[in-house]
């Protein structure tokens, strides 16, 4: 987390992402002005190696982002050919609205509980390439092969009259507040930037999250191991003690 946090403070990385010319692209599409999410990604994909495998599940970004319709915007760090770890996603499966979920070890430990709609693709991507795909368009990542890790970065973009979740206002979990996060910065232009705005910030919808843990402590309390994923996830970011002292319980057990 001590990296982690340096990398995802990382003031070029945040000016790239508000870029005006992202912006002006974004703006253009949505045909008003439009909000780059505060709260964004930073990933640093491990080379898989036989169990150790972080490779992004399939999923929809929807439910994990919530908020009016946004669209995403996936960028390596480098140069990234498809066994590095490239992008992939279902071209069409985003006019199928949001697919059905069940517990998994997909993003958010969850996965796609229904057939695939639409067709793969994919391709290598050179710095400075970037892959833009709407949130309910189901993508996942292809396995890092290479011995070097897969840095990238994906952050999201939404007309700025539109609701935007609360949770992408805050700074990456664990990365300390906007100020901790500023404070190496060589130029205040442009923090804040959403503070100029006027924004309709409402809370997540967490019925996608509370079921998949209402499923996975019956699956747990069964001893299915599928459920380890989300009860880990229930440990780490849950908000009610109870809660996690009951997964705590249930992973103890299925270990
Ligand atoms: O980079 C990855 O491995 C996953 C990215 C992703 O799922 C996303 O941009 O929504």
């Amino acid at each position: 987390m001590r990296v982690f946090r340096g990398l995802w403070a990382d003031e070029e990385l945040h000016r790239l992402r508000t870029h005006p010319r992202v912006l002006e692209f974004f703006t253009r599409i949505f045909g008003e002005p439009a909000l780059a999410h505060p709260m964004f990604v930073q990933r640093n994909i491990f080379p898989q190696a036989g169990n150790f495998d972080f490779t992004t599940g399939v999923h929809q970004d929807r439910v994990h982002i919530g908020g009016a319709t946004s669209y995403a915007l996936w960028m390596p760090l480098g140069d990234c050919p498809r066994e590095k770890g490239a992008l992939a996603v279902a071209a069409g499966s985003h006019s199928q609205g949001i697919l059905e979920t069940k517990v998994g070890s997909g993003a958010g430990g969850m996965d796609i509980a229904v057939p695939i709609p639409g067709t793969w693709a994919t391709g290598g991507f050179e710095a400075g390439d970037a892959l833009i795909f709407q949130d309910v368009t189901v993508h996942k990542a292809l396995p890092n092969r290479t011995n070097e890790i897969r840095m990238s970065f994906d952050a999201r973009y939404q007309p700025a009259s539109q609701p935007v979740a609360d949770t992408n206002m805050v700074p990456y979990s664990g990365c300390g507040t906007w100020e901790e996060v500023y404070a190496g910065w060589s130029s205040t232009e442009g923090q804040y930037y959403w503070r100029d705005l006027s924004l309709d910030v409402i809370p997540l919808d967490r019925s996608h999250y509370e079921r998949r843990d209402a499923q996975a402590f019956e699956m747990a309390e069964r001893g299915d191991k599928a459920a380890r994923d989300a009860i880990l996830r229930i440990i780490q970011r849950d908000k009610s003690a109870e809660k996690r002292a009951r997964a705590a319980l249930l992973l103890e057990r299925l270990d």
